[in-house]
């Protein structure tokens, strides 16, 4: 019997102060009308960009006894997401997850959270690296910002890659498994500052961009809102230039509610503010086609 809400398996872990991972994808998620069913990687006092002391508890061991007692259940997922992940080992475990829980078919999206302009975050390393190149294999949809597809490609960070060559690294990183390659935070020249998302579809061989106009603020936490949205959007069954268009659109949204007031960039976008716009319909779409 076909549920009547979509449900998804979120892989990420739980910072209590700082709006990144659970507790961007839940609000998001739940908006959008589709089910999330947590499974935290580690619980933290905060996230780690830009806090200092932060407590930190790791659940590697406890997820295996989690995904047992899902398996006892025979639940069902209609979407498997990942995000930010602390040890090798995890990733491991959420790879036989994605096996174990393969028989519905469910969508894999996996967003290899690993660093940012052109640098990995403190808790990563190579070997990290290397795991998520596994990881990813296993994956429909993948979501790296333009650091994390370097990283993933082993190639340099270069502001002044032509789109051209960019189109080649969506190109190579598919052919790894993914269908579907997004890169976000492409830069788009470095005198402008402005980004753009980028994205591929190896079934219809077709290349999409969306550009994102430049506000000088860094909030954490963002590409976590951007994916789930992706997520969200594909699950309502948008087609993929449309839930590009409102990933950005909502982020967009998001920072320009946030930008005007003061407060401490680490705590991430007001998120509180804009959640309703999810239930706006697509009035002005931006995407383009790239030949
Ligand atoms: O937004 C990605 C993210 C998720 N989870 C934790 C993080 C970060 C980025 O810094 O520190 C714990």
């Amino acid at each position: 019997m076909k549920r009547s809400v979509n449900r998804v398996a979120a892989i990420h872990d739980l910072s209590g102060f700082g709006r990144s991972s659970l507790a961007v994808v839940i609000p998001i998620l739940s908006t959008m009308g589709v089910q999330v069913c947590s499974l935290p990687t580690a619980v933290l006092s905060t996230h780690t960009g830009g806090f200092e002391g932060y407590s930190f508890v790791d659940l590697t061991d406890s997820m295996e006894d989690f995904i047992n007692h899902w398996k006892k259940l025979e639940i069902e997922f209609d979407c498997i997401y990942s995000g930010f992940l602390g040890s090798p080992r995890q990733i491991n475990i959420i790879s036989k997850f994605i096996n174990d829980f393969s028989a519905n078919n469910p969508l894999v999206v996996i967003d290899p959270v690993m660093g940012d302009n052109g640098k990995l975050y403190s808790t990563m390393d190579n070997e990290m690296v290397e795991k998520m190149r596994e990881l990813i294999k296993k994956a429909d949809i993948i979501t790296p910002n333009f650091t994390e597809a370097a990283f993933l490609l082993d190639e340099k960070y270069d502001l002044n890659l032509s789109e051209e060559m960019i189109k080649q690294w969506m190109i190579r990183l598919s052919n790894l498994g993914p269908k579907t390659v997004i890169i976000t935070s492409v830069p788009v020249s470095k005198v402008s500052k402005n980004t753009s998302v980028l994205a591929y579809n190896r079934e219809d061989g077709r290349f999409w961009k969306v550009s994102c106009v430049y506000i000088p603020a860094h909030y954490p936490g963002t590409g976590d809102a951007f994916t789930s949205v992706i997520v969200g959007s594909i699950l309502q069954g948008d087609s993929l230039p449309i839930a590009l268009d409102r990933g950005v659109q909502f982020i967009t949204a998001a920072i320009r509610a946030s930008y005007g007031n003061k407060y401490p960039e680490r705590e991430g976008v007001l998120l509180e503010r804009v959640l309703g716009n999810l239930n706006m319909p697509v009035l002005s779409s931006s995407y383009e086609i790239l030949e």
